[in-house]
């Protein structure tokens, strides 16, 4: 069955926004605009499975939102807002927890990380954190997920999930009309050089919101000098750069920098590589440096101007969650259906 095209993503409202997120989503983001309908998502219930300040909250939430748009995303053309003005996304994240299995959700490992040792004391929205994920998309009906690697597991759990829903409605779906099946099998969408950005301390680490030290990662919000001290000081080995891509395995450092380099310049590694193969890290940092400041400077800088506008920004997710709930509230009605829940 034909779905119509329709992308989807999230990015939560946990802290400093960063290099990996930008690259290995917010950017993609701004791509699929041109081609697509699309509906991006401040996720603040996926925040709340972990430990959040209510204040905090509130400012990261304005800071996600003001970083969407700093980047290019334009939300008169497409959808932006956050997660809980849309009640649709717990409404079927709910039935969703009863068709998923606990020996799927058993085998996720960003629970597993996340949940560390005392896995008793995690909450249970950690545990679901899969399926109010498959909940999101398939709320929208949405066929097109960019995402950073990281997520590539939770996006199977969707497909699975989205297949098995299929599959036990099968008559209903048939019955009400919709076919053989009422939610499609979202495709992720992890392209590019930098699907993983790793962190600037370790190479074999994932630049992440969470890690204690700051140096690990570059923040959109850096200013040009944050940038430049924390370009310089990330970790590199001895060996001058390689001319070739197969030159970088097991230099995970020098793998992630060249794949940095490449995203904000908009191209691949070997391009990188043709230009500063033979090169000193010294001279290869320094150019990156000038790329990442040219590139993130701006971004940085329309950030802070738009956080300071908290009633544009509310403004924004307010009309986003009334367009956003139109095409929830339509498939929430049809879900109810399908499962022979009664409503008037
Ligand atoms: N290092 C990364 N490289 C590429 N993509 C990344 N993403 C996150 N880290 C990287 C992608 O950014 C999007 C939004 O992520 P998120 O905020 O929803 O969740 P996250 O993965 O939990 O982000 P962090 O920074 O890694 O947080 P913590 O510290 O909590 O683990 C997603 O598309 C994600 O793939």
């Amino acid at each position: 069955m034909a779905f119509k095209e329709r992308v989807f993503s999230g990015v939560q409202p946990t802290g400093n926004l960063h290099l990996g997120n930008y690259l290995g989503a917010i950017t993609k983001f701004v791509a699929l605009q041109d081609n697509y309908d699309c509906i991006y998502c401040v996720v603040d219930m996926h925040a709340i499975t972990v430990w959040q300040d209510p204040a905090e909250l509130t400012r990261n939430t304005r800071e996600v939102t003001a970083a969407f748009i700093a980047a290019g995303i334009d939300p008169k053309k497409h959808i932006v807002f956050n997660q809980s003005q849309v009640a649709e996304h717990a409404e079927l994240a709910w039935v969703f927890n009863c068709v998923a299995r606990m020996g799927w959700l058993n085998r996720m490992t960003q629970f597993k990380e996340k949940a560390g040792k005392d896995r008793e004391n995690a909450s249970i929205g950690l545990y679901a954190y899969p399926s109010l994920m498959a909940a999101d998309i398939l709320i929208y009906r949405a066929t097109h997920v960019p995402v950073g690697e990281d997520q590539k597991q939770h996006l199977e759990l969707a497909r699975d999930i989205a297949q098995k829903f299929n599959n036990d409605y099968a008559k209903s779906i048939e019955a009400h009309g919709f076919g053989e099946a009422f939610f499609p099998q979202p495709e992720p969408l992890i392209q590019g050089p930098a699907t993983r950005v790793m962190s600037l301390r370790d190479g074999t680490k994932k630049m992440s919101k969470s890690d204690p030290s700051d140096y690990s990662r570059i923040n959109l919000t850096d200013d040009a000098d944050a940038i430049a001290q924390k370009v310089r000081k990330a970790k590199t080995d001895a060996e001058p750069l390689p001319g070739e891509e197969k030159g970088l395995e097991a230099r995970p450092e020098a793998d992630n920098l060249v794949g940095i380099y490449a995203a904000l310049a908009d191209t691949g590694k070997a391009d990188v590589l043709r230009e500063f193969g033979g090169a000193q890290f010294s001279a290869f940092k320094a150019a990156l440096v000038d790329l990442s400041v040219a590139k993130l400077g701006p971004i940085g800088a329309e950030m802070k101007r738009l956080v300071n506008d908290s009633a544009y920004i509310d403004q924004v997710l307010a009309d986003g969650a009334d367009r956003a709930r139109a095409i929830a509230a339509e498939n929430m009605k049809a879900v109810k259906d399908i499962v022979g829940f009664v409503r008037r």
